[in-house]
């Protein structure tokens, strides 16, 4: 069955922004074919983007094989692995303990990991004043996520059931561009040693390779164009 390709809306100009890549790996990994449409920062909390997705961020999936248009990462992965990966390649049966185990971790970074990765970013980058209470209470709870990853791969390769899936691959965009901000703080080497060697393995896969590189390909260019 020749499929369409399926829209996926990221922002122009912000190359590896962490949930609209989330969603490519997943793209990439079940080699559905998709277009990127590109929204400037300043369209999104307006029409027509809203329409989309009220929420007003990216990333929005289209896809129009089934008339479908969902946002909220975790939704779009979720409901990729469902239409596109009947064979469960990076996936489990409907059903299973380890079906409900990826869902319990893809909330985890959605609710978990997302958030106080994005707000130490937050703080530590963009926000207009500098406010240390802020940035060491986002960075400690960076830390105390770690530690929740590291023990929960003390005795595993993968988050669930032995093989790679969608749940360990929602994780890497954040520690990406933790890596460029607080690489000296993490030390994940030393300090969270099971969730760096999970992170080599799953960076280790082709599909991730290609993301990573061709993100950071897209940063320089970003980064070239503003002249710095
Ligand atoms: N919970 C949402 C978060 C989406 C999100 O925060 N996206 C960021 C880019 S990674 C965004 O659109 N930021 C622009 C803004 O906040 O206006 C998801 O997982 O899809």
């Amino acid at each position: 069955m020749s499929l369409k390709p399926l829209t996926l809306w990221t922002l122009r100009g912000h190359a590896g922004t962490p949930n609209p890549w989330k969603v490519l790996m997943i793209l990439e990994e079940l080699k559905v074919p998709y277009e990127l449409k590109l929204v400037d920062l300043a369209d999104l909390k307006k029409e027509p983007y809203e329409s989309l997705n009220p929420n007003g961020r990216v990333p929005t999936l289209e896809d129009p094989n089934t008339g479908i248009t969902i946002w909220e990462s975790g939704a779009i992965l979720e409901y990729l692995v469902d239409t596109y990966d009947k064979q469960h390649t990076i996936s489990f049966t409907a059903g299973s303990k380890e079906y409900y185990e990826s869902k319990q971790w893809l909330h985890y970074q959605v609710s978990g990991q997302g958030p106080y990765f994005g707000q130490a970013a937050w703080f530590t980058v963009y926000h207009p004043e500098k406010v240390p209470s802020a940035v060491d209470r986002y960075v400690n709870e960076i830390r105390r996520v770690l530690g929740v990853l590291n023990r929960s791969l003390q005795d595993k390769v993968y988050l669930v059931g032995g093989k790679y899936s969608y749940a360990d691959a929602a994780f890497v965009p954040w520690f990406e561009v933790a890596a460029l901000f607080w690489s000296s703080e993490m030390d994940l080497e030393k300090s969270f040693p099971h969730v760096n060697s999970w992170l080599n393995r799953i960076k280790a896969r082709p599909v991730i390779v290609k993301t990573i590189d061709d993100n950071l390909k897209a940063r320089a260019a970003a980064a070239a164009a503003e002249g710095k």
